[in-house]
C-alpha cells in the first residue's frame, strides 16, 4: 500500500513530467543517432535558416546532439553561390558549413552540376561559354571550400528513369561528355574532396540505375569518381526491396555508397499504422546500409517534419522524417536507433 509520502511523491513525478514534457520535446532513448550509427556518420540536411532562427533554438541543438554529418539543404546550390555569372556569394554555405565544422559533422557538398536550382544566366549560354562557366563554377565554389567539405555531389539527377540522360542546358550544350568533364574538373579543383554522383529512383535495380552503374564504372576506370549517393525519398511501404543489392553492385565497382537523402513520406494526417510501416521501413534502409561495407554514412532529408519539402512538392503527404513536428522522436526514431545499434 502507498504511503501518504508514496502519493506526494508520484504525484509530484507525474506533475515535473508534465512541466518537462511541455518544457522540451519527449526523449524516451539514451542514445543518439550519431553514437548508435558508430564508425558510419548520421547525418542530416541543414538549412541555414533553421539553424539561425531564434524562435526555434531546437533545430541547432537537435543537428548538434543527434548528428554527425550535414548537407547544406540549399545554400551549396548554384543559385544560392553564383546567382550571376562570376559573382560568388558563400554566406549561407558558410554559415552551414562553419556550424558542421565546429560541431565534428562530416559536411557534404551539395551540388555542383543540376538542371535544377540553376540561375537564368547559365541557361543562356553556349558552347564553350557554357563549358568555361560550369568548370569555373565547380573550381570556385569547390576551392572556397576546401578543408571543410569531404565530399561533393559533383553532378545531381543527371538521368531520367529509362536511363537516357536527362534535359539540361550542360547535356543540350556540351553533350554527354559533360559529366566525365564535370569530374574532371572537380578532381582538379579539390584532390581531397570525394567525387558523388548523386540521384533518386536509382535505389533499387531498375533501367536507371543500370545506366548510373555504367557512368560510375567509365569514371572509375580514369579515377574520376569515388562515391554514389542514392537519395532515397522513398514512399512508406514502397522501399525497394532489393536496396541492399543494388547498394552492393556499386560498392564492387569500387566506390563508397551512401544514402544521402532519405525521409519516408505518408498520406498526413499520419495515421498509427503508417508510422509503424514507417519505422520498419527506416530499420530496413539503415540495414542494407550497414550490410554493405563500403556503404559509409546515412544522411536524412532534413530534422524535423515541419521543415521538410515533402508537403510542398506532394500535398497532401508529409510525416516523412524521424522527429514529428515538435521534435518528439517517432516510431521510426527508436526503430532507426534499434538498427543502429545492431
Ligand atoms: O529540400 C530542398 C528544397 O528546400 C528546395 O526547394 C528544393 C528545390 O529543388 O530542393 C530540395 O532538395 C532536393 C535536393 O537538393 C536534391 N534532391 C531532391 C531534394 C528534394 O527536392
Amino acid at each position: 500500500m502507498l504511503t501518504l509520502k508514496g502519493h506526494l511523491f508520484s504525484a509530484f513525478y507525474i506533475f515535473s513530467l508534465a512541466f518537462l514534457s511541455r518544457a522540451s520535446p519527449a526523449r524516451r532513448q539514451t542514445t543518439t543517432l550519431k553514437a548508435a550509427a558508430g564508425s558510419r556518420y548520421f547525418g542530416a540536411a541543414l538549412a541555414a535558416g533553421h539553424l539561425s532562427n531564434a524562435s526555434d533554438p531546437d533545430f541547432a541543438l537537435f543537428a548538434q546532439e543527434q548528428f554527425s554529418g550535414a548537407t547544406p539543404e540549399n545554400e551549396m546550390k548554384w543559385d544560392a553561390t553564383e546567382p550571376s555569372e562570376g559573382v560568388f556569394t558563400f554566406s549561407q554555405g558558410d554559415q552551414v558549413a562553419s556550424f558542421a565544422v565546429s560541431n565534428n559533422m562530416l559536411l557534404r557538398g551539395h551540388t555542383l552540376v543540376w538542371h535544377s536550382q540553376l540561375p537564368a544566366w547559365v541557361s543562356t549560354l553556349t558552347g564553350d561559354d557554357l563549358l568555361n562557366a560550369m568548370n569555373n563554377h565547380i573550381t570556385t565554389v569547390m576551392t572556397h571550400f576546401q578543408g571543410q567539405t569531404f565530399a561533393w555531389d559533383v553532378v545531381n539527377e543527371a538521368f531520367n528513369d529509362d536511363g537516357t540522360l536527362g534535359t539540361s542546358p550542360f547535356l543540350t550544350q556540351l553533350g554527354s561528355g559533360y559529366i566525365e568533364t564535370a569530374f574532371t574538373t572537380a578532381r582538379a579543383a579539390d584532390p581531397t574532396a570525394k567525387l558523388y554522383i548523386n540521384d533518386f529512383n536509382t535505389e533499387g535495380i531498375n533501367a536507371k540505375s543500370d545506366a548510373l552503374l555504367e557512368t560510375v564504372q567509365s569514371l572509375k576506370a580514369s579515377n574520376l569518381i569515388d562515391g554514389v549517393g542514392f537519395q532515397s525519398h522513398f514512399i512508406v511501404g514502397e522501399v525497394p526491396q532489393d536496396l541492399q543489392q543494388n547498394l552492393q553492385r556499386f560498392a564492387d565497382a569500387g566506390v563508397d555508397v551512401a544514402i544521402t537523402e532519405l525521409d519516408i513520406r505518408m498520406t498526413v494526417p499520419a495515421s498509427e499504422a503508417n508510422l509503424q510501416q514507417q519505422a520498419t521501413d527506416y530499420a530496413f534502409v539503415i540495414n542494407a546500409c550497414q550490410a554493405v561495407s563500403r556503404c559509409v554514412g546515412i544522411t536524412t532529408w532534413g530534422i524535423p517534419d515541419i521543415y521538410s519539402w515533402v508537403p510542398g512538392t506532394f500535398p497532401g503527404q508529409g510525416a516523412a522524417l524521424l522527429f514529428d513536428d515538435n521534435y518528439n522522436e517517432k516510431p521510426a526514431f527508436s526503430s532507426t536507433i534499434d538498427a543502429l545499434s545492431n
